[in-house]
């Protein structure tokens, strides 16, 4: 009985212990990455890949993601956002490229970003599932992708494409963003790529991609 008490109070010390570290391990990277957390980071290979919360708008990263419409006509939610923070310059750009096929994606300046280039990549508008919006939208993640390795750059951040306007479901969109950007990390073990951001605006929309993180995970049998 005694026996059972001491060990009962040595575990709960453990895992107090465990508790402090992580949470200082926690507050480590927050004050790194100017007060935002990251709660979940995963090293595939030389890259490491992260799940924030946060604005794409502020991210340091060489480029930010765009989740754009087909006609580089800006717009509202992440786009507009964009716009406003860059300035005059990218909607210049974007006008001369003239427009995107939906799945695909074009790279402009950052403007007054603090990322130096934005990748504007159209996913699906979503309309029940059964016209292709899985396969276009990993195709947007993985234009994305392609145009950052030929450029390439070292770090990249995306917000969730197609989950705001464009009403694709986020649980089914974050299974897509991380088995897209998974794979292809681990396909090309010599990208450029060292840092991959995903960046969620809010924070049940973390928890559901946290939670889809753990699942692409374990179907791909990668050890964290
Ligand atoms: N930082 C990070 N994520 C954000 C931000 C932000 N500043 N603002 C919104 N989100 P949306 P879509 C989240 O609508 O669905 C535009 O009008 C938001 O909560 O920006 O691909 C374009 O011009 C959501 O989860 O993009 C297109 O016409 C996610 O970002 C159309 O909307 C995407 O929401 C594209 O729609």
């Amino acid at each position: 009985m005694h026996g059972k008490r001491i060990l009962r109070g040595y575990f709960g010390m453990v895992n107090a212990l465990r508790r402090d570290r992580f949470s200082f391990l926690r507050d480590t990277i927050r004050e790194k990455n100017g007060g935002v957390a990251i709660m979940k980071q995963v090293k595939i290979g030389s890259c490491v890949l992260s799940l924030i919360q946060g604005d794409i708008t502020e991210q340091a990263t060489e480029a930010i993601v765009n989740a754009a419409n087909s006609r580089l006509a800006g717009g509202g939610g992440v786009d507009g956002a964009i716009h406003r923070a860059g300035g005059p310059a990218i909607a210049e750009e974007c006008r001369k490229i003239g427009g995107c096929p939906t799945g695909k994606a074009v790279i402009t300046r950052g403007g007054n970003l603090k990322a130096r280039y934005v990748i504007h990549a159209v996913g699906p508008i979503y309309q029940g599932g059964k016209k292709k919006e899985a396969e276009l939208l990993r195709s947007a993640y993985l234009s994305s992708l392609q145009l950052a390795e030929e450029h390439r750059l070292t770090s990249i951040s995306f917000p969730s494409l197609s989950t705001g306007a464009y009403g694709y479901p986020l649980k089914e969109a974050s299974l897509v963003a991380l088995r897209t950007i998974i794979d292809f990390l681990s396909e090309h073990p010599g990208t450029s790529l060292r840092e991959v951001v995903l960046v969620l605006f809010t924070s049940p929309d973390l928890a559901v991609y946290e939670e889809s993180l753990t699942q692409v995970l374990k179907e791909r049998g990668i050890e964290t």
